[in-house]
């Protein structure tokens, strides 16, 4: 082999060792791992009392990409307007958060009642359909399908599933869901705190069927029943 010859293979050979190595550090040690994080802060100012509408739903599985087939959460994106798997999002400080969840999951009685009272919302109710209630009582009415509780906010909303036989038997099979499925519609508000910071929420009922007391799988992954609501000041 001639020297151009050798030394041209010589650098082809590096450059496609330079070039695995990038791919590696980009693809495997840099990339952030976890699901995304939907943001509302674009054209806010924070500190200024605006309202930002936030769009969830509850899905009784999961049936997207490769990830675990668990009840989960999915979030609106506030740009697409598609509904991504994840339960993170950002939110601009000293702002009015109006949430709607969309109960596509069937009812499953509150271990502890205390979970069924609202709080921590703007007048401390929700508006289940439209109608204004502060308790969900899910023993008297099996009626609440997960909850979203953020408790260093003192939040904690019973978000409310179709109550009737006929609609717990045909709950949605595909995720997400669509309005022509069994569902409520939950509406409440609150007001973020004015200063920046990372706030966990999570959904209280032990709804990981197949975990040790319902608390595993889906209860314990970011991106099912447990997320952050990062504010942005
Ligand atoms: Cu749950």
């Amino acid at each position: 082999m001639s020297l151009p010859a050798r030394v041209a293979t010589l650098i082809v050979a590096f450059l496609a060792v330079a070039a695995l190595t990038g791919f590696v550090v980009v693809h495997y040690l840099l990339a952030s791992t976890g699901p995304p994080v939907e943001d509302f802060t674009a054209h806010v100012t924070p500190d200024t009392g605006a309202s930002v509408d936030v769009v969830m739903q509850e899905a009784p599985q999961t049936t997207v990409t490769t990830d675990p087939d668990w009840v989960t959460y999915f979030i609106l994106s506030p740009q697409t307007r598609q509904w991504v798997h994840t339960t993170n999002f950002a939110v601009p400080a000293g702002s009015r958060i109006n949430m709607t969840i969309f109960g596509y999951d069937g009812c499953t009685p509150l271990r502890n009642p205390l979970w069924g009272k609202v709080t921590g919302t703007t007048g401390n109710v929700i508006f289940v359909d439209g109608k204004r209630v502060s308790v969900l009582n899910s023993w008297a009415e099996c009626s609440v399908g997960h909850t979203f509780a953020v408790p260093t906010l003192g939040i904690n909303v019973p978000v409310a599933s179709p109550t009737s036989f006929a609609a717990n038997s045909s709950l949605c099979s595909t995720s997400p869901c669509t309005p022509n499925n069994p569902h409520t519609v939950v509406k409440f508000s609150f007001v973020t705190p004015r200063t920046s910071g990372t706030f966990f929420w999570q959904c209280k009922i032990p709804c990981g069927l197949g975990y040790l007391d319902g608390n595993g799988g889906p209860m314990q992954t970011i991106g099912y029943m447990t997320g952050t609501m990062e504010v942005v000041g």
